[in-house]
């Protein structure tokens, strides 16, 4: 093993042992201490998309999914619900104008369950904007289509290859994982602009209690004892606040002048997206964007190419809302001992 894959096992690994635990915490699934507590699988946002409409190059599709693992019991010994949270406002951000400062919110809020489904209301910058039940494609009046409810889990990685010091099998450890999702897919006119900065954000009871823009800032660049202080935090203030950390973070897994270099590209904690262009992460990120290889390349300098998973467990769907459908939670269950297997037969 290199000095780097040292370096960046440990790091990785770390937590994972003081915890205990298995590590399931990628992109940004179970990423901070707070959002680990049983039920509070609602409020963890896994991963954020923004792409190009693959069927209206005038569209833009915004998704993001939380619920990591939904309805199945995780390592760290707590099962997400398979339901949107009624006391939890899931917010796509927009910022227009490059200062790290939302100008957009798209703001969901739903129901409780009634015969398996939620009716929820979708508001844009605090105006009814769409209204809409999960299960079911929705019309967004002003153009486009809104919809919410549980879908395949669209990560993948071999997390497992990961926190064994990169003996990548290719084994997806996120195979047979169902999500909740919300997907929306709206004429990217509505920005107002066609360089926009995209983040996610739970809130409850008006605190923020979680946040991303790309894949893993919080998994993989924050040290443990701030990971939830970062995840209430606004964006604006990511350079000033967390710099340091993830400059040397990054100085750990390959080096200084690396560090130096990707800091300022990885903060703040934005999701960049030109709407004209088609292109994937780092332009926005597409569902079958490999961001894994991609973050590993950058934060290794090239010492790790990838994780030998290239693409998702299922296929996505061509058409809106392009998630792949999820398979029956007893897969999670088969996918949750089969981790637990191979761990033991390693050792
Ligand atoms: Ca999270
Ligand atoms: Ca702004
Ligand atoms: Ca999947
Ligand atoms: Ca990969």
């Amino acid at each position: 093993m290199t000095r780097w894959k040292r370096a960046f096992a440990y790091a990785a690994t770390t937590p994972v042992m003081l915890l205990g635990a298995s590590a399931v915490h990628a992109a940004d699934h179970l990423d901070a201490p707070a959002l680990r507590t049983a039920g509070a699988g609602d409020r963890d946002i896994n991963d954020l998309y923004a792409f190009q409409s693959p069927v209206d190059a005038n569209n833009s599709v915004l998704i993001l999914t939380v619920n990591p693992f939904a309805g199945v019991m995780n390592p760290f010994g707590t099962t997400s619900p398979t339901t949107f949270g009624t006391d939890v406002d899931y917010q796509f951000e927009v910022d227009t104008d490059g200062d790290a400062v939302p100008d957009i919110t798209y703001s969901t809020t739903f129901a409780a369950p009634v015969a398996g489904q939620q009716a929820f209301t979708m508001l844009r910058n605090g105006t009814p904007f769409a209204t809409g039940t999960t299960g079911v494609n929705n019309a967004v009046s002003t153009g486009g289509m809104v919809t919410a409810g549980l879908f395949d889990d669209p990560f993948f990685f071999d997390l497992v290859g990961f926190n064994d010091g990169f003996n990548f099998t290719g084994d997806d450890t996120f195979a047979g994982a169902a999500v909740s999702a919300i997907v929306l897919e709206l004429p990217s006119s509505d920005f107002g602009a066609t360089n926009v900065g995209i983040t996610a954000r739970t809130v409850v009871g008006g605190n923020q209690v979680d946040r991303m823009g790309r894949p893993a800032i919080n998994t993989v660049l924050i040290p443990t004892a701030r990971k939830d202080e970062f995840n209430m935090a606004d964006e604006a203030n990511d350079f000033a606040a967390f710099g340091d950390d993830v400059n040397a973070a990054i100085a750990g897994l390959s080096s200084q002048a690396n560090a130096d270099a990707l800091t300022g590209v990885l903060l703040p904690d934005v999701l960049t997206f030109d709407t004209t262009s088609a292109d994937g992460f780092l332009n926005g990120r597409r569902l079958f964007d490999d961001v894994i290889d991609a973050e590993l390349n950058l934060l290794s300098e090239g010492a790790v190419t990838g994780d030998l998973v290239d693409g998702n467990d299922l296929p996505f769907q061509s058409v809106f809302p392009y998630l792949a459908v999820p398979e029956p939670a007893a897969a999670g269950v088969l996918m949750l001992g089969g981790l637990a297997v191979r761990r033991r037969t390693r050792r």
